[in-house]
Parts: C-alpha cells; sequence; structure tokens
C-alpha cells in the first residue's frame, strides 16, 4: 500500500515535470546573486575585491563538484560554466541531465560555499539557470556578451554618469567664457530633452547599455567596435572637460 503510493505520487506527480537536458551539446549555468544590490549596498563600489574573491571562491568549489565543467566566467554578482559530455563516447552528464537537479543543486553548492566564503553578517543566495547551445560559435557569443556586460557597458555608463555630474556641478557656478565652453561641450554630451534632437553620446551609450543587457540580444564583435568608438569619444570629451576645469580629483 505504502509502496503503491509512492509510485503513483512518482509517477502522477514528479515524473510529469521532470525534464532531461539533450545528450552532447554545450550545456551553459548561470548563476546569478539574489538580490544583490541589496546585499552589496555596504560594499565598495562598482568594485569589491573580497566579493570578487568569495565568487571565485564558490566558483571553484562548484566548478570541482560537476561532471564535465570545462570552464567558468564570472562578473559582477554572476557566474557562468560551461559543461560539455561529448569528449568520449562514455562522457557522462552531470546528474545525467535532470534540469531540476542541476538548477537546484547548482544553486545550493554554490550558495553554501559563497556563503562560507564570504565575511559577511548578511545570508547570500543564488539563483540558477541552465541553457543549451548547440553551436560552439554561439557558446563564444555567449560568454562575449557576458565579458561585454561587465568590461565595456558597465565602466562606460559608470564613467559618463560621473562626467555628467561633474558636468552639471561646474555648470551651476561658471560664468563667461568658461561656461561657454561648458555648455558647448554639455551640447555634445547630452541629448536635450526635446523631440527629434539628434542623439548625442549619452544617448548612444545607453542604447548600447541596453542592447547588451536584454537577455534576448545576440551580441556579436560589431558591439564591441561600437563600444570601443563610443569609449573613445567619451575619453576626448573627459579630456576637453579637464582642460576646462582641471584634472578630476
Ligand atoms: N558594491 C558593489 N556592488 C556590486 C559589485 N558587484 C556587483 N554588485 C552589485 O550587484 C548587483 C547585481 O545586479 P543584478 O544581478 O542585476 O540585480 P540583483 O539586485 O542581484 O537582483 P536579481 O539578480 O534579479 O535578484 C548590482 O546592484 C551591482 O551594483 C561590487 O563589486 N561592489
Ligand atoms: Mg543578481
Amino acid at each position: 500500500m505504502k509502496d503503491d503510493l509512492g509510485r503513483r505520487f512518482k509517477r502522477d506527480y514528479e515524473d510529469a515535470l521532470r525534464l532531461f537536458l539533450p545528450r552532447r551539446a554545450y550545456v551553459v549555468i548561470r548563476i546569478d546573486g539574489r538580490g544583490f544590490h541589496k546585499f552589496t549596498e555596504d560594499l565598495e563600489r562598482p568594485y569589491c575585491r573580497a566579493l570578487a574573491d568569495a565568487l571565485d571562491r564558490a566558483a571553484l568549489y562548484l566548478c570541482q563538484e560537476m561532471i564535465g565543467c570545462r570552464f567558468a566566467y564570472g562578473q559582477s554578482d554572476e557566474y557562468s560554466f560551461l559543461l560539455t559530455d561529448f569528449e568520449r563516447e562514455d562522457s557522462a552528464l552531470w546528474f545525467d541531465g535532470n534540469v531540476q537537479k542541476i538548477v537546484s543543486v547548482s544553486a545550493s553548492l554554490f550558495t553554501a560555499a559563497f556563503n562560507r566564503a564570504a565575511d559577511s553578517k548578511k545570508l547570500a543566495a543564488f539563483d540558477s539557470r541552465v541553457m543549451v547551445i548547440s553551436q560552439r560559435a554561439e557558446v563564444e557569443r555567449y560568454f562575449l556578451w557576458r565579458q561585454l556586460d561587465a568590461s565595456a557597458n558597465r565602466l562606460n555608463v559608470l564613467t559618463l554618469n560621473r562626467t555628467l555630474a561633474r558636468l552639471r556641478t561646474a555648470r551651476a557656478s561658471a560664468t563667461g567664457e568658461k561656461l561657454a565652453s561648458l555648455n558647448d561641450l554639455a551640447a555634445d554630451l547630452i541629448t536635450p530633452p526635446i523631440r527629434y534632437s539628434k542623439p548625442e553620446l549619452q544617448a548612444h551609450i545607453a542604447y548600447l547599455y541596453t542592447l547588451t543587457n536584454a537577455t534576448d540580444q545576440k551580441i556579436g564583435r560589431d558591439a564591441i567596435e561600437r563600444y570601443k568608438v563610443l569609449r573613445k569619444a567619451l575619453d576626448e570629451r573627459i579630456a576637453q572637460l579637464n582642460r576646462i576645469l582641471g584634472a578630476d580629483k
């Protein structure tokens, strides 16, 4: 009777949602800190070495626990892992590709290891998602996308915001020729809040940022080229601002 009940529950409920990954494909697992805007509010920004170290330790631990893990890349509050199961005829796939096992165990192992490594009174939690990518070139683009998210746009947006804040403060007290130079620079940097105005550097950077943050967009090398152009333009404006105001402290 007890065994019948168990079999029935397994068959009718548990097995109904038991999903398996296809074999011999690239598997990417991404772990992401839950509500880390809150968890990191007292940490150094934009980059906290201790946080990165704890994430690295958790990632190393998870790499060792997962079967077939080949590569990992982390930035901000996230880590992505690449798993493969096609090197040999008998290569295994972690948990035989059982999706619920993979996402729940990866999240819990990473969470446990991170909390052990982090010197924090707060308890951190991480979510996990798994995806299957059939083409190698798409896997490369995936990691490029996460890398771009880290290095290019965060830096661009942070630098841009800082520059705009400096410009705003300086314009509030400047007069005469200095004010005129600052106004010229502002016109070049800021899109005026009127319809049909020519989008200036701020709008271009904001656009690239939304593009690389939209998870359904594929990011290719053109986005990286675009970043380089925008970064150069932004650096030129910063140099101009420094000539007017003196170097930023
Ligand atoms: N101070 C500080 N904050 C960081 C650092 N790295 C990442 N963060 C913060 O971590 C957060 C990561 O953002 P998201 O993953 O998009 O958002 P989240 O608040 O974690 O929300 P969910 O992931 O949706 O649960 C951002 O708020 C970053 O500012 C760091 O080195 N220092
Ligand atoms: Mg997060």
